[in-house]
């Protein structure tokens, strides 16, 4: 964008492969998705394009009669840009630019644009530039300066109102730079974590699809009022709060960037900083849109990428947030086919205060009985006994001849840490 003019909404067309017949619908839904990534972009959807081939064409995607009939009904409805839903080959990105004469972008160059518009925080912004940069790099090699023709707006853009760099000399050496520093901020998250981690708080991450709800359930959760909006991909930067359980322990939440099918890869490499946060938490909450019509496609995604970044053996509890929005029918499907479902309504904050028990509950049900004696005297046993209090699950507190006696319910990982005096048993 040139500086001094004012922002204009571009014209997109949007495109799309049906990949035989029994998957029309699926394709509509996937179309549906990037039309929310396209106005989350800033982008307003003039045209539709959804094209039933077994496979994509590897020079056009489409297939050289279909793009004509796309670069026509381009013309016709004005559209400044068309984005395809699936990822473009570099070859593919460079012939269908000359055959429609737009600027042309996929799927992962929208999400990667998004995230760009939405970093706010030093580390947010290296992470995307840094996807932004890894994804650019082989899509420049041959196509010459492909980028620059591109002229403005989606997908030229880079973190923090500055323009991508289009140079692949300057963006190789911009890639170590970046890289670099990300790697700082992750070796300060990794202290940050291991202080948090000797101060024996646990952690609950929160993760789910975007727009399920996750900020609005954190901010019930904590009290917060964290930015949250119906469009996609409004957090991107980690956040902590703590929580104080109804026995008074503590506990920190964490809300973090929302996941969708098919999460640009380069993307979730350059977010390894952010999402160590959900592998390294004591409890997962997958926060789900149970109101959501393609439900069980977003909640795969989601697993996907849990495994990707190595968070799959941490503990789940699954939370089907949106309920209010789900007819009484099928709020029995739900609890038919999960009696444990957990089903609330963060918005209306329905089922919150019974979701807080549950994770108490989970997080208590891994513990070891224990039974210290203190010397209510000594400093150092006054802060034991204080630890306890926020740590532990107190059962018996009992002040006699000078000395103090407490039965507790110890988190197992905190057993080395407390000073124990006999085991009553283990659970
Ligand atoms: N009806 C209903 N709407 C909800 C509920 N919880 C959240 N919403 C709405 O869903 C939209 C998305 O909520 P957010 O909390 O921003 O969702 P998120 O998961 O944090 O989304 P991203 O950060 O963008 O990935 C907002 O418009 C919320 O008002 C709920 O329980 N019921
Ligand atoms: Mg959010």
């Amino acid at each position: 964008m040139r500086a001094g003019t004012v922002a204009h909404t571009e014209r997109a067309a949007l495109v799309g492969l049906i990949a035989g017949r029994a998957r029309r619908l699926e394709a509509e839904r996937s179309l549906d998705e990037l039309a929310g990534l396209a106005q989350a972009a800033g982008a307003r959807v003039v045209l539709r394009v959804l094209q039933e081939r077994p496979k994509p064409d590897p020079s056009t995607f489409l297939g050289s009669g279909k793009i004509a009939t796309l670069a026509a009904s381009c013309a016709e409805t004005d559209a400044d840009l068309v984005i395809f839903d699936n990822e473009l080959t570099p070859a593919q990105l460079k012939h269908i630019e000359e055959e429609v004469g737009r600027k042309i972008i996929d799927r992962t160059q929208l999400i990667l644009d998004i995230f760009a518009r939405r970093a706010r925080t030093r580390e947010g912004k290296l992470q995307v530039e840094l996807a932004q940069l890894k994804y650019l790099l082989p899509r420049l090699v041959g196509a010459g300066d492909a980028l620059s023709r591109l002229g403005g707006g989606i997908g030229t853009r880079g973190p923090g109102e500055t323009k991508l760099e289009t140079d692949r000399r300057r963006i190789r050496t911009r890639i170590h730079v970046v890289s670099d520093d990300i790697e700082q901020v992750r070796r300060r998250r990794g202290q940050l974590r291991e202080r948090r981690h000797k101060a024996s708080v646990p952690t609950v991450a929160l993760v789910g699809y975007t727009n399920a709800g996750k900020t609005t359930l954190f901010n019930v959760m904590t009290q917060s009022k964290a930015e949250v909006s119906d469009a996609l991909f409004v957090t991107l930067d980690p956040i902590v709060r703590q929580v104080r359980l109804p026995d008074s322990r503590e506990l920190l939440v964490s809300d973090t960037v929302g996941f969708i099918d098919r999460l640009p890869h380069a993307l979730v490499a350059a977010f390894r900083a952010t999402l160590e946060e959900v592998a390294d938490a004591d409890l997962i909450l997958h926060v789900i849109d149970a109101a959501a019509p393609d439900r069980d496609r977003r909640m795969t995604a989601v697993q996907q990428v849990m495994e990707e970044v190595g968070a799959s053996d941490v503990p789940l509890i699954e939370v089907y947030n949106k309920c209010d929005q789900l007819t009484p029918d099928e709020r029995r499907r739900l609890q038919d086919f999960d009696p444990a479902a957990l089903c609330i309504s963060a918005l209306h904050d329905d089922g919150v205060d019974e979701l807080v028990e549950t994770v108490a509950s989970r997080l208590a049900l891994d513990v070891r009985r224990m039974t210290f004696t203190f010397d209510p005297d000594d400093a150092a046993d006054r802060d034991r006994i204080a630890r306890l209090y926020r740590h532990a699950r107190v059962l018996v507190h009992e002040a006699r001849d000078g000395r103090v006696s407490i039965v507790a319910d110890v988190p197992r990982r905190l057993v080395n840490r407390v000073q124990p005096a006999t085991d009553v048993n283990s659970s």
